[in-house]
């Protein structure tokens, strides 16, 4: 049965056809390069054919025939690319290093998967970025912040002992799409991940992981060497208790400096290639450097130091929103870390959210990218649906990332400076490029409950390799992957995803408005809760004046967005409200009045999951029946759920009309 569990790693025998004869006769003989990852190539290969084209292959030292892997002085390949080339007999696999050949692999068994031509090949890869990260926002009890998938994927209370084949499933679906880094352990950091047990259970999984070239990093609590209170429970926030024997975690005092040091040492004695950190610090309640009245850069670089010597690196999030920095929250991150650039030791990161509230179904880039010249900036998008629909609504997440994120040219160095270009340091350079992704895996059978959330995952991975790798070839290669390579297949499920993203704005976050859900859970609809206290609303208007006249967020960008984001008329609609409090009887572009267009777009959540119900039914004779109902269920599931918002947008914002 399928349920969803092999992912796009879902190999089922191709349909009878002339390709499928000419992979069977590539496929048959295999020489291996040799290098540090041939066991698991050998074993994902061996599994693939077998079951993509019942083909046992053998693998023999040298061939003339099948396929060929070997190094080659390329060295411009680097660490990781690699090169695919065919001729009528042959297929040639060529890298410089070892994890060229892991990731060309995946790439040779995806070209079969999905029925691609091998005859002719001449491809070369190199990855965009070096880091490519997925956060896991696990907790020590298994529970996963801001996950819809079940509990966390490592049963911590069973590491370090027992091992469950799922870690290594897991490192192959990463390994696949070309993850190579992960946080093991949520950002809202129980300090205990860092006494010796649980480091103990990291190095389990670290050394699963490194089979498949993927490094292992931590998020520390930087309260971690005070002592634990014996007075205070360590709760949610732990409020500046530690496991450690200090009093105080001031990151200019040498006591604390040595805690650290020691610390990171002992990490390495256990993980010889640990990663590093990943920082919350001074946000939400989480301890930092502030606390001890000291900056964001001595807090990094002290851990950075510590890291040093061991190659590792710090990862510092800029998602801070302390009120006392400015009125509009928009304002504050930009406001604390800009003026920092260029201070941050050269192991350090800034790990930014793509826009700049707090992943928001839209809202505009985070101003910080281009104007941080000095200090790697990584993004960080959030693949779990926190304000997308949870794991209940369909909403493919790659149209969000490509047009309002990558896509967004910041013109930090005039036209052209988009931000997939900045972070692939071809804007300026930079001495780190990487982005992390938050992780919306769980214990699900199927890893994300939706199974049409994994290709959110699918999509993250392929686009850090590549942020400018196409939509198109992304999306259907994951359709094909996950589940057949059907025309029909193929054309009802593209039409499915593809508008998603667009019409969830419209029908739950109109025009970036803002948060529009309560806060308790982040999906019902909260417009009472948020109304006049983050955006405005009256019977003559809607939104927040974010221009020159109002907060003047608008100045946070180059001049040219700004010029655009400030004026009423040239602002793209799809931010209007989060720039402009407008007038309800303002003409949009549609020729309908903001009023008029706003309510019929409210519509536009029920009608796509309408429509995908009937696609998803057109198919059913192509799905396995398994998935199929549960699909259809998920389907149903969004539909109620949409109604009610609907209803409840309708009811508020009638009472303006
Ligand atoms: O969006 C908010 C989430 C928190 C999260 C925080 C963050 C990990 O609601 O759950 O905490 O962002 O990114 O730090």
């Amino acid at each position: 049965v399928d349920t969803g569990y092999e992912l796009w790693m879902n190999y089922k025998p191709l349909p009878e056809s002339g390709l499928k004869q000419s992979a069977i006769r590539y496929g048959s003989h295999i020489s291996l390069p040799g290098s540090r990852y041939d066991e698991v190539i050998r074993k994902e290969l061996e599994r693939a054919l077998k079951a993509l084209l019942t083909v046992t292959p053998i693998f023999v030292q040298d061939n003339a025939v099948g396929i060929q892997m070997s190094f080659c002085k390329d060295k411009g390949l680097g660490e990781e690319g690699y090169i695919i080339r065919s001729g009528k007999k042959r297929i040639t696999l060529q890298a410089y290093s070892d994890a060229g050949f892991l990731y060309g692999t995946f790439h040779l068994i995806r070209l079969i998967q999905c029925g691609y031509p091998l005859e002719q090949l001449n491809i070369k890869e190199i990855p965009a970025l070096e880091f490519r990260m997925i956060n896991h926002w696990v907790g020590l009890g298994g529970t996963v912040e801001r996950g819809y998938a079940g509990k966390g994927l490592w049963a911590w209370d069973d590491l370090p002992k027992k091992i469950e084949p799922r870690y290594t499933d897991y490192a192959r679906a990463e390994a696949s799409i070309g993850i190579n880094a992960v946080i093991l352990n949520n950002v809202n950091a129980d300090p205990r991940i860092l006494g010796h047990d649980y480091l103990e259970k990291v190095a389990a999984l670290a050394d699963i992981f490194r089979k498949y070239h993927i490094k292992v990093y931590l998020a520390p609590n930087f309260a971690a060497p005070v002592k634990p209170s014996t007075t205070k429970d360590v709760g949610k926030q732990w409020g500046g208790v530690g496991i450690g024997h200090l009093d105080t975690a001031d990151p200019l005092n040498p006591e604390v400096q040595k805690w650290w040091m020691d610390k990171v040492n002992e990490i390495y004695s256990l993980i010889p290639d640990f990663g590093g950190f990943l920082v919350k610090a001074n946000s939400e309640g989480m301890a930092g450097p502030q606390d001890y009245h000291r900056s964001h850069v001595d807090g990094a670089n002290m851990l950075a130091r510590a890291l040093k010597p061991h190659g590792g690196i710090v990862l510092w999030r800029t998602f801070v929103y302390n009120p006392e920095i400015d009125k509009d929250r928009m304002k504050r991150s930009y406001k604390e870390f800009q003026p920092l650039d260029g201070q941050f030791d050269e192991n350090v990161v800034l790990q930014t959210k793509n826009g700049t509230l707090d992943f928001q179904p839209s809202e505009p880039a985070q101003p910080l990218f281009g104007a941080m010249r000095h200090t790697p900036l990584f993004p960080e998008l959030q693949i779990t649906q926190e304000y997308l629909g949870r794991s209940v609504s369909l909403v493919y997440l790659l149209p969000m990332w490509r047009k309002t994120f990558l896509d967004f040219d910041t013109y930090c160095n005039g036209k052209g400076s988009t931000v997939s270009n900045i972070i692939a340091g071809k804007t300026f350079p930079s001495r780190m490029l990487g982005m992390a992704g938050v992780g919306n895996i769980g214990r699900s059978r199927n890893w994300t409950a939706h199974h049409f959330a994994q290709a959110n995952w699918y999509a993250f991975g392929r686009l850090a390799w590549n942020p400018e790798e196409s939509t198109e070839s992304i999306t259907s290669d994951w359709i094909k992957s996950t589940w057949n390579c059907d025309e029909a297949t193929l054309e009802v499920i593209r039409q499915m995803m593809m508008p998603t993203w667009e019409s969830f704005v419209c029908a739950h976050a109109p025009y970036s408005l803002g948060f529009t859900v309560k806060r308790e859970d982040h999906y019902t609809a909260g417009f009472e809760q948020r109304a006049n206290k983050e955006w405005h609303v009256s019977k003559e208007s809607i939104g927040t004046d974010r221009t020159t006249k109002g907060t003047n967020y608008v100045s946070q960008y180059f001049k040219y967005n700004k010029d655009i984001f400030n004026s009423l008329s040239q602002c793209p609609e799809l931010y209007l409200l989060c720039f402009h409090n407008v007038p309800w009887s303002h003409k949009m572009k549609s020729g309908k009045s903001l009023r008029e267009e706003f309510k019929s777009n409210l519509k536009r959540g029920i009608e796509q999951v309408d429509v995908n119900i009937g696609l998803w039914k057109s198919i059913r004779n192509k799905i396995d029946p398994v998935r199929y109902e549960e699909v259809l269920e998920s389907l149903y599931k969004e539909q109620r759920d949409t109604k009610v918002f609907y209803q409840a947008a309708l009811n508020f914002f009638s009472q303006y009309w």
